[in-house]
């Protein structure tokens, strides 16, 4: 038997023989390996926590001790510790373990995430709650050095000094999902090739004195192997009342343990900076530290993944902007930390000079945004629908009150799928469509998604574009985009008894149920309907006042989503045709592959036939009486 197999709690991480703990972290590094080549994952970050997880657990005692992790995307290795390992297979499967922590997953996840930079104000809190409440659990933050890019992580800092103790560990491997960028990231970076250690504050002298002094200084010699220099003269984070400790080699776990046990008995807030690799013991990881950040399944030996001949809606943005931006110089790209998830790598390449990559900053992007459309440019926001959540306050008080010249792109937006609920885009129409004058979109495909985005440089205002993750049905865009009408639904088919609009890539299951109520004799219309604000009403009403039954389908939840914004029309029109609405309940949808999901939660052309049937019947009775 490994010596994980015979993991099944942190008690038995403590039970290890300190000899056996780099075997351990070797397995682990080999089940991840193994798994995540199988079940797709983020697999550099977690083979950058392993030494680092594993003296957690040797000092601290979960789940009385409290460890959190900023966005949980490197929690496996904790999963795998804290009684999860037989189970570890399943991960980011449909009913198997979450890609990230959850609170309902297991006693030993205080706290659940997904989106960056809330642990250390989480923390902070579980901190002040404890002291309040007269407990005396310690609580652990780990956060990376992107995290330290997010606005609300320095929120937290203005008031961490308010806690009688906490320990935040500051994971450095010089990376967020891209190379970490900005003036943070500048600064970690000088403080780790500071090479004086001289002037030690008191606290670091007890902590060498603790370590003994002699091995700390030796250790301190070899930047390579492990310590660098143990102390910074002065940090940021002491000046903001936080005692600062490091930056000591996080993969080595004697050092990590006796800092930790050192830490423990600290009484005042305390950062430890740990310097990690990403990806440490694969070599494809270690070469490319951004495709390994996450990924879908690998080739085990190789690294390789399966390449898809279908360009993605990301791929399509970011080379779509990068040709109109040739043509029109007003034209800038900005990400908020995802340059190759949203695409735009590929406008950087091509216009380094208009293309911002502004850290995990969604609401310092969108503001970054309202500045440069002040000064005539015409900047594209690609950010996944789920991130830009944390934007939403800007979005109504700067961009659409100043009804400013910004084009938001909604990556991702619909169920994301295997990630799970921190992922989805789920609420974006929702959130959106209250905004006065924001003109809101979605194509079928990817030629339309073009010719969405051409219109999107033309037009002068608030405008905002969602597309799913992944490909659509491939429909090749042609070579010159055409501006469309803005509220100008689509008719793609005519019918007489329903009328199917099918919202964006929920199109497809509104042809899909128009040919299943074909063969039942019942003719079906279907419509694109393209914008979701403004509402093309004048193709609704038509259709409302000559067929049985409207039926909506969205790739959204159905609370404030497109359909409503149909009944709402349809009500204050006093039409009365009723309206059957194919989309995600009011609940916050689990993790799965998209067919999956769909099946169980009705949004098949089947179940959305089945809730035409429902209504159709009685409808023709009654309109025969
Ligand atoms: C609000 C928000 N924006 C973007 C992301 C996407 N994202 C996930 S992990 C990550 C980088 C995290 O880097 P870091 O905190 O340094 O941890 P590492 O993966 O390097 O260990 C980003 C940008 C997110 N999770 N949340």
């Amino acid at each position: 038997m490994s010596l994980l197999q015979g993991i099944h709690s942190p008690a038995d991480v403590k039970a290890l023989p300190e000899a056996d703990l780099p075997m351990l972290a070797e397995e682990v590094r080999e089940a991840l390996i193994r798994v995540l080549s199988q079940t797709g994952g983020h697999l550099g970050p977690n083979l950058g926590v392993v030494e680092l997880s594993i003296a957690l657990h040797r000092v601290f005692d979960t789940p009385k001790d409290k460890i959190l992790f900023d966005v949980s995307h490197q929690g496996y290795v904790h999963k795998l510790l804290t009684g999860r390992q037989t189970r570890f297979d399943t991960i980011r499967q449909y009913e198997g373990l979450n890609g990230f922590l959850l609170r309902t997953e297991s006693e030993h996840d205080c706290y659940g995430a997904g989106h960056a930079g809330t642990a250390l104000s989480a923390a902070l809190g579980m901190a002040v709650g404890r002291d309040i409440s007269g407990s005396d659990e310690h609580i652990v933050c780990v956060a990376g050095d992107a995290a330290f890019t997010c606005g609300v992580s320095f929120e937290a800092l203005n008031n961490i000094a308010s806690t009688k103790r906490m320990i935040v560990v500051l994971n450095d491997n010089e990376w967020s999902i891209a190379k970490n960028v900005g003036a943070v990231a500048e600064y970690l970076n000088r403080i780790v090739a500071n090479p004086s250690y001289a002037h030690l504050h008191d606290k670091a002298a007890q902590f060498v004195e603790w370590l003994g002094g002699k091995t700390a200084r030796k250790l301190a010699g070899k930047f390579e192997a492990g310590m660098k220099n143990l102390i910074a003269p002065s940090v940021i984070f002491e000046d903001l009342g936080l005692r600062y400790y490091g930056p000591i080699d996080g993969h080595d776990i004697n050092l990590l343990t006796q800092t930790f046990e050192f830490l423990k008995t600290q009484t005042e807030p305390v950062i430890l900076h740990i310097l990690t690799k990403k990806g440490k013991g694969y070599a494809p990881a270690l070469e490319k530290p951004d495709k390994f950040h996450g990924l879908g399944k690998f080739h085990q030996d190789t690294g390789e993944t399966a390449a898809s001949s279908t360009p993605t809606y990301s791929e399509l943005l970011g080379r779509t902007l990068a040709d109109f931006a040739d043509r029109d110089n007003r034209i800038t790209a900005i990400t908020a930390a995802m340059p190759s998830g949203t695409g735009l790598i590929h406008f950087a390449q091509r216009h380094p000079r208009r293309f911002f990559d502004v850290g995990i900053a969604e609401e310092h992007a969108a503001l970054f945004a309202c500045g440069l459309a002040t000064q005539g440019l015409k900047p594209f926001l690609a950010i996944y629908s789920t991130f830009m959540q944390r934007a939403y306050d800007m979005i109504i008080h700067d961009i659409a009150l100043q009804n400013l010249d910004v084009a938001l792109c909604m990556d991702r937006a619909g169920l994301s799928g295997d990630d799970g609920p921190t992922h989805h885009g789920l609420f974006d129409i929702g959130y959106l469509r209250p905004v006065p004058g924001l003109v809101h979109m979605q194509p079928k495909d990817e030629d339309e998604f073009v010719d969405m985005l051409w219109t999107m440089a033309h037009y002068k205002g608030p405008i905002a574009i969602r597309y799913p993750r992944g490909a659509g049905t491939g429909v090749k865009p042609k070579s010159q985009p055409k501006i469309l009408e803005i509220g100008k639904a689509e008719v793609l088919r005519h019918g007489k008894r329903v009328a199917l609009f099918g919202l964006g890539n929920m199109c497809e299951v509104a042809l899909e149920a128009a040919d299943l109520l074909a063969a039942q004799g019942i003719d079906a219309a279907v419509i694109n309907p393209r914008w979701i604000k403004p509402l093309d009403t004048a193709t609704l009403e038509f259709f409302a006042r000559g067929c049985d039954v409207i039926c909506t389908l969205e790739d959204h939840v159905l609370h404030n989503g497109f359909g409503c914004s149909v009944m709402e029309f349809l009500s204050e029109r006093h039409i009365t045709t009723p309206v059957v609405r194919v989309g995600w309940p009011d609940e916050f949808v689990e993790h799965g592959t998209v067919p999956i999901l769909r099946e169980k939660h009705g949004l098949t052309a089947k179940a959305a036939v089945a809730k035409i049937l429902e209504v159709l019947p009685a409808r023709c009775a009654a309109s025969a009486a």
